[in-house]
Parts: C-alpha cells; structure tokens; sequence
C-alpha cells in the first residue's frame, strides 16, 4: 500500500514519530540515501559524516569496528555525530544486530561503554532468538526515557589492599560502600578489603535531546535549515532479509519479523530488507536495503556489479527501489572506496532518488 505513496505524504501518515521525521527529511533533501560509514577509525567517521552529511538522510554506524571511539557521554564520538546529525538532518542508527535473549540485549542496547541508546536514533535486531528481543529492547528504551535526565555513577574505585591489608583484621572499613562488605580476595587468594570507594553521581541528557541547545563548542546547537529538532524517541529496524547468499531467512522466518514489528508499532520503524514488506492496509513501515552499488561512471557497457568476494550480493538503487519497492538504499563502499567519495554520494543519491520519483509517478 505504500508503493505509490510519497515521502511526503507518508510524513503524514507515519506512526511512528521517527519514521515521520525521516520520510520530511527525505522530501526535504531529496534523498533516500543511507550511508554505511564502515570506517576504521573515530577521525574518519567524523570526517565523512560531516562530509557526506548534506547528500544522506541516514548515517548507519559499525561502533564495534571503530578504533578511538570516545565513549564520553557528552563529548566523545556518539555525541560529536549528534551534533553532525542536527547540522546536516540525518538520523544515526547503529547496526548493530542484536542477537540474543531479551535481558542480554537489553543491557547491551543502554549500558556497557558505547551506550547506544544515548546516541542512536535508530537500531536494529537479529530476531533469532525469538520475539522477546524486540519486546525487550522496546521496554529498555521506554524505561531509560522515563529517566532521563537520569543519574549515572561515573566512576567507582575499589583500592587495591597494600601488603598490610591482607590480614585477617578488618581495615578501611571507613571508606566501605555499605552494599559492598564482602572482603575482596587478591588474585593469590589472599583476603583483602575495600579502602575506598568513590562514587561519582553525575546527571546525564542524552546528547540529541531537544532541550540541550548548546553544541560541544558551547556555540548554540546548528539545525539543518527547514526542520525541526528530531524527536525525542527511539526507533527499530527488524532485520527481515540479508544480502549476503546463502543467508538463512526464509519466508516464515521474514513474516514472523513482520508480525513482531506490527506488535510494536510504537518502536519498530520498518526493516532492513530486500523488498518493501508492507502488505496490510495499516503497514506503515519503512524499508532500508543494503547491497547497493552502482556500476562505475565510465563503465560503457552499463554493466552491474556482482558481489565483493565476501558473500555481499549487489544491486543497483534502480532495482532496489524501482522494483524491490525499498525506501532506503544503504551504501558503503560503493561510495567510500570511491576516488571522490562526496561526488559519488551525489551519483548515488540522485540515481536512488530518480527510482523514487519513477516509482511513485
Ligand atoms: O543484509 C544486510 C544487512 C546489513 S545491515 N547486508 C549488509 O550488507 N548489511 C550492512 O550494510 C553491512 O554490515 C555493511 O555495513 C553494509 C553494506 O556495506 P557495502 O560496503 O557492501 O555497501
């Protein structure tokens, strides 16, 4: 039912608060383009995110394959994009693919250094495991809002026992955390104590939240020219269908994705897919396809590209979004690897762009 409907119209009737931001921006910039900044180092990710920022509506992340993430909250690397995010207006979803039992990935989604729900407008979820996943990661994102701003202990330091410590008598008990009185033993087994416990309690915005409206300069926080801040909420792609051959999803297993993302209409946002998957009436989801490249410029035979060696299959945005019915195409290293990656963004971001407006006419 969405196959004919614009982006702009689609802003009107999106459920979910982040897919009507999304479907603006992309009338907006003229773009359905995603781009897969799978870059090894924090420098580079910065540098295309501001760089390719005008041509995209979406940056998709690899945190995990990042070396010198900063994983300070309010000025490390998740927060630097944000600020990226609001100047250029694309939305930040890291791909992460959960994968495991609903308790796992709710830690995962809030905790641990990177806190990617603190960053992230979007992410996504490997539904092996089952449904819960997806329940789980929509009541973990509900419940950090309904904390935020919300208090974090930054930093706890247990004192290592000096030599006089490890007897039996119990030392430094004046510097005890009360909920920790369990003497710690040494590496060799020896019992020690804690002598000092410093508990740093710190109150946190997540750093692309509408009421911080000073950026990392302290200047006053740029916005993309004709929208509003994004809204304040968290957002899911089910991933649906691979580009990779030989991948195990099969039709069963995509319509059990389709029906965990009709149950939670409120966080899932759509797929990434390889096909528009929205068949009810009511399916207002969003599709994001990766596997994209197109043919080179100066390539006169207009041939197509194949896959990278590595299982990656690809397909033109044509084909993609003119035929498969997409949203979204997710490009990497069609653009990266590019000699002039900003005017690759551009060829990719027209040709996908041209498929949209072909299709919906
Ligand atoms: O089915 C998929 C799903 C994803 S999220 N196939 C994919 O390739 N991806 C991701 O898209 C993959 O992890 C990579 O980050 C990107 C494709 O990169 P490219 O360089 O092949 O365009």
């Amino acid at each position: 039912p969405t196959l004919k409907a614009t982006y702009a119209s689609r802003a009107q009737t999106a459920t979910h608060p982040l897919n009507a931001y999304l479907f603006k921006l992309m009338d907006l910039k003229a773009s359905n383009l995603c781009l897969s900044a799978d870059v090894t180092t924090a420098r580079e990710l910065i540098y295309v995110a501001d760089k390719l920022g005008p041509s995209i509506v979406v940056l998709k992340t690899h945190y995990d394959m990042v070396s010198g993430w900063d994983f300070h909250p309010q000025t490390g690397t998740g927060a630097k994009l944000a600020s990226l995010a609001r100047r250029h207006g694309f939305l930040i979803f890291e791909d992460r693919k959960f994968g495991d039992i609903g308790n796992t990935v709710e830690m995962q989604y809030i905790g641990g250094s990177a806190r990617i729900i603190e960053w992230a407008h979007i992410v996504n979820v490997n539904m092996v495991p089952g449904k819960a996943s997806v329940t789980s990661l929509a009541n973990a994102a509900t419940r950090w809002f309904e904390r935020y701003p919300y208090e974090v202990k930054t930093s706890v330091s247990v004192g290592t026992p000096t030599s006089e410590e490890f007897d039996d008598h119990d030392i430094g008990s004046s510097g005890r955390d009360d909920n920790d009185s369990a003497p710690r033993r040494t590496d060799d087994g020896r019992k020690g104590s804690i002598v000092s416990v410093t508990t740093v309690t710190q109150q946190y915005e997540p750093v692309n939240s509408p009421r911080l409206t000073k950026n990392m300069a302290g200047d006053d926080e740029v916005l993309f020219a004709g929208i509003e801040e994004a809204p304040m909420t968290r957002g899911l792609l089910i991933l649906a269908q691979m580009s990779s051959a030989g991948n195990f999803m099969n039709k069963e297993y995509t319509q059990a994705c389709v029906e965990a993302a009709r149950e939670h209409r409120d966080f899932v946002m759509g797929f990434v897919s390889q096909e528009a998957l929205n068949t009810q009436v009511d399916d207002q989801f969003i599709h994001m396809t990766p596997g994209c490249q197109l043919p080179p410029q100066d390539d006169d035979q207009n041939g197509s590209v194949q896959g990278d060696g590595k299982g990656q299959q690809y397909n033109t945005p044509q084909k993609i979004i003119g035929i498969a019915g997409a949203d979204i195409v997710i490009v990497g290293r069609g653009i990266l690897k590019a000699s002039d990656p900003e005017g690759e963004a551009e060829r990719y971001r027209s040709a996908a762009w041209k498929a949209y407006t072909e299709r919906v006419r």
